[in-house]
């Protein structure tokens, strides 16, 4: 049982362990919602809306503003919450935390800015305004490697929306989700006029998340996970006309040109690769290096790789932290078996710490020198394997970079103006996400979040994000004393 669990008194009752990445130890244990219990919120969900949608939006941010203090108060408990049941380290955990103070910063503002347009009529003595309204009840399908912060992303939104919100967290983290939810109820009390079930959560496997996708009480689902669960929900949520706002895989790439600032370059692809074990969407799994600068690239990121301090993600000595579960590091050892078969040379990738963790699965990142981009190079396996390729001619490397069906997050290493503007350009990289001299991964929540082709194409997060979770209304006023008709239609009189 953790401090934080304790604190703020969250039930850990139930037959399901919640167990800790980090040593395998049971952090607590909880009970899974079964399908009346997931019904009963499902409906509680749509009475909150009902009270909800009539707040005016300030005050509905008013509600976030006090949750997003909450978040600060107890930003250290909880960052270390997240570290223990997701295994990221410390660092990490706190960052997560303050996305999520950022979040609700941000949705605090927006809740004085849900603007409309007002638009120009044809006709006389009319006038026509788009208004923005709460949509529904939201249900938030989130994944093991963010358990907070993808929420609070599509919750803080939804909620200045006027919208309710229904949460199913990954099963692999449930801890996080119930003390998240606690601070929120918190933040609701204080508040004092919220209607009762704002937002909730649903625990369980894959059929309560089904049960989400299925009800038609639920105009909205954002999902984040596998592309694998986003093609199975999406044709459930389309098939009653709901709308989704998917999240899935990614397979980033940094592009490193001649004159990238090499030392910056190998900082980036460090963070990026085998940060959070490289169990992030965003995380950095294609590296495409010129031939000019490979053989003074490569020694010196393989000498770093060989002295990455794997570990304890509580000790603030380590960077790199456990693999979620024996899933995922046999996920892992099996791309690396099919990368060894399809002519790649790989530097790493093997189980360590058997002896200090038995019960957990912490590996040494790899990295894998590729002939060409094969099939396994084509394919997310969320785990810390960076897969690399030299390149010689710039477009070649781009039409490379682009030829995989995932489209999240992309980047580029150069001081040459020409190739940064071509790799932001409509022909350049085609994800939903393209820095130069950054990363792929660590993106601010200001900008809209997410990515297109296998990625799903939904967007979370910043910018105008929100009108996801709004439904959009032209209406129009006459007041004239005649029945203009639009496009000069005479009909009758
Ligand atoms: C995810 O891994 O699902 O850009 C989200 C990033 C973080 C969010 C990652 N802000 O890496």
């Amino acid at each position: 049982m953790t401090d934080l669990i304790s604190t703020l008194g969250v039930n850990t009752s139930g037959p399901i362990p919640a167990r800790s990445p980090i040593d395998g130890a049971e952090l607590g244990r909880v009970a899974y919602d079964d399908a009346a219990s997931v019904e009963k919120k499902i409906a509680a969900s749509v009475e909150a809306f009902k009270a909800w949608r009539d707040v005016p939006a300030p005050k509905r941010g008013e509600l976030v503003r006090l949750f997003g203090e909450e978040l600060r108060a107890n930003k250290d408990a909880l960052g270390k919450l997240v570290t223990l049941e997701a295994g990221k380290i410390l660092q990490e955990g706190l960052g997560e935390v303050q996305e999520m103070i950022d979040i609700c910063d941000f949705a605090v503002g927006l809740s004085r800015q849900l603007y409309g347009l007002t638009i120009a009529s044809e006709r006389p003595g009319h006038r026509m305004m788009e208004t923005w309204h709460p949509a529904g009840p939201v249900a938030v399908i989130s994944a093991f490697n963010f358990p907070v912060a993808v929420w609070a992303w599509n919750a803080a939104l939804a909620l200045v929306c006027g919208d309710s919100v229904i949460w199913k967290p990954s099963e692999k983290t449930p801890l996080t989700a119930l003390a998240t939810q606690a601070l929120f109820e918190r933040a609701a009390k204080k508040f004092g006029a919220a209607p009762a079930n704002l937002s909730q959560v649903v625990l369980g496997l894959r059929d309560v998340g089904e049960m989400l996708a299925k009800d038609g009480r639920i105009p909205v689902v954002s999902a984040t996970g596998s592309t694998r669960m986003g093609r199975e929900l999406a044709p459930v949520v389309a098939a009653r006309f709901g709308r989704s706002i998917l999240e899935l895989g990614g397979n980033n790439a940094m592009i490193v040109a001649p004159s990238a600032k090499l030392d910056l370059a190998q900082r980036a692809i460090l963070f990026a690769a085998v940060g959070t074990a490289g169990q992030r969407c965003t995380s950095l799994r294609r590296l495409f290096v010129h031939e000019s600068i490979y053989d003074k690239l490569m020694p010196a990121l393989k000498k770093t790789y060989a002295s990455l301090p794997i570990g304890n993600p509580l000790d603030a000595k380590t960077l790199v932290g456990p693999l979620i579960d024996r899933s995922a590091f046999e996920a892992m050892q099996r791309a690396l078996a099919a990368a060894k078969d399809e002519g790649g040379s790989v530097t790493g990738g093997q189980r360590v710490r058997t002896d200090e963790n038995p019960g957990a699965f912490y590996v040494h990142p790899a990295i894998v020198e590729m002939p060409e981009q094969t099939p396994v190079v084509c394919h997310e396996t969320f785990a810390p394997i960076l897969y690399v390729m030299r390149y010689r001619d710039f477009a070649d490397a781009l039409a490379k970079h682009n030829a995989v069906p995932q489209g999240l997050s992309s980047c580029i290493f150069t001081t040459d103006l020409q190739e940064a503007e071509r790799f932001i350009a409509a022909s350049g990289s085609d994800c939903g996400i393209a820095n130069v001299n950054i990363g792929p991964s660590g993106a601010e929540i200001g900008g809209a979040f997410g990515g297109e082709k296998e990625t799903g194409g939904g967007r979370e997060s910043g910018s105008d994000s929100w009108k996801a979770y709004m439904r959009r209304q032209t209406a129009t006023i006459n007041y004239s004393d005649a029945l203009p008709l639009a496009q000069g239609i005479e009909f009758g009189a």
